[in-house]
């Protein structure tokens, strides 16, 4: 990784948080020195902006390493945290979640109505024979019926498995067996692109091979028709006749809280599993920090889908701990039209947004008319997460979204972190375009090389977290070896994330990308990461993706795949001209060692729900191998498109 490019070391643009955030901001510059003192007290302070039933006697057991229990003895109702509190502080009647149906319906729910639907759900699920440690699969779309799910999971000690509406019958089945989930609680069905989209047909598959699933709760959402078994019950019938009483117990502070599978790119996927104190010490306290959220006159609204763990953190457990006023939409950005984000900042006066950089891109290639035809001044911080997100994307997002008043928020963490790890704070750090700049207080991050030394500003290597932090991943569910081998063995008493990450000459981060997508090309390690947003930063191009294909004389080649802005011309000599320029572009940008193979110009790129770019099957395409599993790809048409619509050049 030494050799990697020295094109993102040559950003100069840097941007000043704004003086007046600045001057109210929740978090300042003494929070750093606060953590460096004493890295476990700063903790114990943070746990402390919740309520615990019972004080813990220990911040951190590390005993033995790497499984960590945090705020040991402690214990907490994580649902109590998230709802009831606010209303015995007499906020009850602030709204909790403005939630947008994507054909327009509308439901606005107030904490005291959060509160009252948690406890149906919690004596409902009681009533289905659920007892604390038992697994819940929830497979259902952005539905508030989501959020109150996990809540009630969370009040009753049960363990959540949030499964992305949408998945196949394969992937959820896979997934309530692993984890032998007692209840799925699904709907009929949800809206995506314009019409109920089924959901129910794929569980009633899926529970037909899960031996372990007792019931299956039936939220009714769409109205569609739905087959119906002897373990279904109607949520209306079901949750919504419970009793709205419900009395909270406490719970040990590593009572497990969830599992959540991540996508993974070998055959079984690892449920990553998260307990209750730490994880909701560390979501809480980034939400405030990293989005400065003023839960009186904030609207937040974070776009991610709940069965990432980006809903998981920034949608239900970090928001809702804080009292946060949010927006949940259940469905596509262009549905029906291609301003339905910024008609629903504009609607509701969102103040802080978080969303992904491929939907930043994607925003690029419909073209900056749109959101310039909304107003957006309520807008003050504006947040990214989930891939790294180029320079050129950035500037756009900053530009067209934040209209060059909002500091961005570039978030690093994964679903195995829990909550952000590497972060701006807006009223603190000056920000550079495509960094996630530093550690979050309290967050010892490290780039070091193949031997495992730190390397020196300017290099780049591997990415790891030198000491536990509160809302780590404790195992993976039923396979602790495998928790070992996958993150604590590549380097000595290090998490190893598995990224590739640069410091740059004042010992900034930049993320590259996953280690695994790096190219050796020529002997030379070339970062996909780069490619890409060296072809992001033309102007004809709105979202790229860079693969490493066998080559018989380089040993990897570089071939992109990229999506044109949407008025350029790609028809016959005009493609093969663009095509050419952009390989000259890459050259020139970053040097003739990253000049591509071979560009294709296509209309979509394959991901998955997240936003991530499968380059996985990219590279199938590149190397002409027959596609490898596709389980977890958002919209399998995709690749078909892929294959029907390419043009290539040589
Ligand atoms: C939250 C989430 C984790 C992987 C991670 C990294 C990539 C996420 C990023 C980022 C660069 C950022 N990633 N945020 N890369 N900059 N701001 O995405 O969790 O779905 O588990 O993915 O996503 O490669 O290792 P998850």
């Amino acid at each position: 990784m030494s050799e990697t490019l020295e094109n993102l070391l040559r950003e100069t643009r840097q941007f000043e948080p704004p003086a007046e955030l600045a001057a109210a901001a929740n978090v300042t510059a003494a929070a750093y020195e606060e953590a460096t003192a004493d890295r476990l007290a700063f903790w114990e302070q943070q746990a402390r902006r919740l309520d615990w039933a019972r004080e813990w006697e220990q911040v951190l057991d590390w005993s033995n390493p790497p499984f960590a229990k945090w705020f040991v003895g402690g214990q907490l109702n994580v649902a109590y945290n998230c709802v009831d509190r606010h209303v015995a502080a007499g906020r009850g009647d602030k709204v909790a979640i403005h939630w947008e149906g994507e054909p327009g319906d509308t439901r606005t729910i107030t904490y005291a109505d959060l509160q009252r639907l948690v406890a149906q759900a919690a004596n409902a699920l009681t009533d289905l024979g659920v007892v604390a440690g038992d697994r819940v699969a929830i497979y259902l779309p952005m539905i508030p019926e989501a959020a109150v799910a996990m809540l009630a999971c969370a009040r009753i000690g049960a363990t959540h498995s949030v499964v992305f509406g949408g998945f196949s019958v394969d992937a959820l089945s896979n997934r309530i067996q692993d984890a032998s989930a007692k209840v799925v609680i699904t709907a009929d069905g949800g809206y995506r692109r314009g019409k109920p989209s089924a959901l129910k047909p794929t569980v009633d598959e899926a529970v037909a091979i899960s031996p372990s699933v007792e019931h299956v709760l039936v939220v009714r959402r769409t109205g569609q028709d739905v087959a119906w078994g002897s373990k279904d019950l109607w949520w209306h019938e079901t949750v919504e006749t419970a009793s709205p009483e419900h009395e909270a117990q406490p719970f040990d502070a590593e009572q497990p809280l969830f599992i959540l599978y991540t996508s993974g790119t070998t055959a079984k996927p690892k449920g990553i599993l998260h307990t209750t104190g730490g994880y909701l010490t560390q979501t809480s306290y980034t939400h405030h920090a990293v989005f400065d959220l003023k839960p009186e006159t904030d609207v937040y609204w974070c776009t991610a889908d709940i069965g990432w763990v980006t809903g998981h953190s920034y949608i239900v457990y970090g928001p809702l701990s804080n009292g946060a006023t949010q927006v949940m939409y259940e469905g596509t950005p262009d549905t029906p039209h291609k301003g339905r984000f910024w008609e629903i900042v504009d609607k509701y006066k969102v103040t802080i947004l978080y969303t992904a950089p491929t939907l930043i891109r994607t925003m690029m290639k419909w073209g900056e008319d749109i959101p310039a035809g909304y107003d957006l001044s309520s807008l003050r911080i504006l947040g990214s997460v989930g891939e790294p997100i180029n320079p050129e994307a950035w500037m756009w997002y900053r530009k067209h979204v934040g209209r060059d008043r909002c500091p961005i928020v570039d978030t690093w963490w994964q679903t195995e972190t829990g909550a952000i790890m590497i972060s701006p704070l807006p009223g603190v750090t000056a920000t550079k375009p495509g960094s996630a700049m530093t550690p979050l207080p309290g967050i010892s991050a490290d780039v070091v090389d193949d031997q495992a030394n730190p390397v020196p500003n300017g290099g780049g290597g591997y990415l790891v977290l030198r000491e536990p932090w509160p809302s780590m991943l404790r195992t993976i569910w039923g396979d602790d070896q495998r928790f070992i081998d996958t993150y604590w063995s590549r380097f000595d008493s290090m998490y190893f994330a598995g990224d590739g990450a640069k410091k740059d000459t004042d010992g900034h981060l930049w993320l590259l990308g996953r280690v695994d997508d790096v190219m050796l090309v020529s002997g030379h390690n070339i970062s996909t990461t780069e490619v890409e947003s060296a072809l992001v930063s033309h102007p004809s191009v709105a979202e790229a993706a860079v693969v490493g294909a066998t080559d018989p004389t380089t040993g990897q080649a570089i071939v992109a795949f990229a999506i044109p802005r949407g008025t350029v011309e790609t028809d016959g000599e005009a493609g093969e001209a663009l095509i050419q320029e952009l390989r000259n572009h890459v050259a020139k940008t970053l040097g003739p060692i990253a000049k591509p193979r071979q560009i294709m110009l296509v209309p979509e790129l394959p991901k998955t729900r997240s936003g991530k770019i499968m380059r996985r099957l990219l590279r199938d395409v590149a190397e002409n191998r027959s596609l490898g599993d596709v389980t977890t790809l958002q919209d399998s048409a995709v690749m078909d498109l892929i294959s029907g619509g390419m043009k290539s050049g040589k």
